[in-house]
């Protein structure tokens, strides 16, 4: 008999601590809404913040025009290398690094015409240029001396 007596005790402690448990829940489920909605309206508050660093995010497949990319073209005696191998359209600023031991620049050209170009880079020095490319063939090459038909030339497709 004793030890029925005793058995009730802990249920009715584990009913109380259920009991306990489901407020706290509530309290916190009251809660976490509170902080929700409060975070969520401070988001639309906030609203011009966070469409700019999602567009930095995705903004090479949609709509970035806004922002240039940036990529690196590599040269040497005498070739010429881009670090992504397929462009989209878009802004872009490209650094040039000229890695050989003569001069060289980097023009982009279009359909014969110059778009864009760097001054003429000294032995390991860069440059840079901004430029805007729509879908379509260009050809980076360097202007200096012969160094286009020796090689310095990259034709570069941009989808
Ligand atoms: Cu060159």
């Amino acid at each position: 008999m004793a030890r029925w007596t005793r058995i009730p005790a802990p249920i009715a402690r584990r009913r109380l601590s259920h009991a306990a448990a489901g407020l706290a829940v509530a309290t916190l489920t009251l809660t976490a809404c509170g902080s929700a909605s409060t975070s969520s309206s401070a988001a639309t508050t906030s609203g011009a913040p966070a469409p700019s660093s999602t567009v930095s995010a995705g903004s090479p497949s949609s709509g970035g025009s806004s922002q240039a990319t940036s990529i690196t073209a590599t040269e040497a005696d005498f070739s010429i290398s881009l670090d992504k191998s397929s462009l989209t359209a878009g802004s872009y600023t490209i650094t040039v690094a000229n890695k050989g031991s003569a001069t060289h620049d980097l023009v982009v050209e279009q359909g014969g015409a110059s778009v864009a170009r760097t001054d003429s880079i000294s032995p390991g020095g860069t440059g840079s240029l901004n430029v805007t490319l729509k879908p379509g063939d260009y050809v980076f090459y360097c202007s200096i001396g012969n160094h286009r038909s020796m090689g310095m030339e990259l034709p570069v497709h941009v989808s």
